[in-house]
């Protein structure tokens, strides 16, 4: 189904471009041509966005810039990440490849947010408008990080989306047993826990059925093997958005930037750039107990509020510990979490 013809197109004049992408080129109101089209962010890499036509089958991309006015009601925050549904103005086209500039973003429904770098509060969103977050982490090379694992575990109950571990490169050990019993307070907590072998193409069945018709984005550090798993799950099909978006990245198997990609079962796949840590945004020290469900039970009724429960008297979060009603590793986890937050 196309949303234009072809000739209202071609009379429109070009839009001034503007390399500016934030601040106050930002406005939460404004109004959107009837002709704008309804699309869905796939890769952002600066200031263009590779977009798809929502409801076009086969697909058909839009390459986007970010220029101009943007009205967005998401305020501060990262400008358009991959996911955001965006309305469109096509300015220039062939059959084969549409050009447009984004007038504007959605509310996200949900998202996976990061404190951007450095000193400041700022919000950077990951991606946006998916369902299950997949934190991959390695037996080795690299071996993983619980803390790790616990951040976004945080970072998923913030962004409401649903956390689901998955253990890669199983090949690489002769005994689980270890890996089973250290991740077993996942399976407690009822996050779904996965192992599997991209190389050895081990456990990606069970996996592909958890993923199909839903968005997952994959997220852990470098090296892990997202990319890996991402193209075995993709299989054959046509990775169109790949071949676009990785022009300039030739010869490179690290991957610079985040990228949806369609499931041929059925569903979607947000490929991410390894990270080596992850500051959570919106979490401060007064209210991380807040994600730690096990506490939940216990932290009013500590006789100092706000408590850290850490070194407060009388604390019924460090009773509930010494009492054995809460897991010593999951405060151990609460209290590494608490010392790595500035205020
Ligand atoms: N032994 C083993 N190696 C694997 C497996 N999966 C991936 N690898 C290897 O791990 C390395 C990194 O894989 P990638 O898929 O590029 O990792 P990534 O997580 O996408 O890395 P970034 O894009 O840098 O974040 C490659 O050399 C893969 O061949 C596995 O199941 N077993
Ligand atoms: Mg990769
Ligand atoms: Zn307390």
């Amino acid at each position: 189904m196309k949303y234009y013809k072809e000739k209202e197109y071609s009379k429109r004049t070009p839009i001034r471009q503007s390399k500016a992408f934030k601040g106050k080129l930002v406005g939460s109101k404004g109004n959107i041509p009837d002709d704008a089209v309804e699309c869905l962010a796939l890769s952002v890499i600066g200031n263009n966005v590779l977009a798809s036509i929502n409801g076009e089958f086969p697909a058909r991309y839009v390459d986007c810039s970010v220029s101009g006015k943007v009205i967005s009601p998401n305020g501060d925050s990262t400008l358009v990440a991959v996911g955001d549904n965006v309305k469109v103005i096509i300015e220039n086209f062939t059959d084969s490849k549409l050009k447009g500039r984004i007038l504007s973003v959605e509310q996200r429904y949900s998202k996976l947010s990061r404190k951007v770098a450095g000193k400041g509060k700022g919000e950077h969103v990951i991606a946006s408008n998916f369902d299950n977050l997949i934190i991959l982490v390695s037996t080795y090379q690299p071996t993983y990080s619980k803390r790790f694992i616990d951040r976004l575990i945080i970072a998923s109950e913030i962004g409401g989306v649903k956390p689901c571990i998955v253990v890669n490169k199983i090949d690489l050990v002769e005994d689980m047993e270890f890996f089973k019993d250290d991740l077993q307070i996942y399976r407690q907590m009822d996050i779904p826990l996965f192992f599997v072998s991209a190389n050895d193409n081990v456990g990606l069945e069970t996996l592909m059925e958890f993923l199909t018709d839903k968005i997952s984005l994959f997220f852990g550090p470098s090296g892990v093997g997202k990319s890996t798993i991402v193209n075995q799950l993709l299989g054959e099909s046509i990775q169109q958005i790949r071949e676009i978006s990785e022009r300039t990245n030739k010869g490179q198997h690290t991957t610079s930037f985040v990228k949806m990609l369609s499931l041929p079962f059925g569903g979607k796949i947000i490929d991410s750039p390894g990270v080596r840590e992850f500051a959570m945004w919106d979490v401060d020290k007064l209210n991380l107990a807040m994600h730690y469900h096990d506490f939940d039970e216990y932290y009013l009724q500590c006789k100092y509020l706000p408590c850290s429960h850490i070194h407060e008297p009388d604390c019924a979060v460090i009773q509930a510990l010494e009492g054995g009603l809460i897991s010593p590793e999951r405060y151990e986890s609460y209290m590494n979490i608490y010392n790595t937050l500035e205020s």
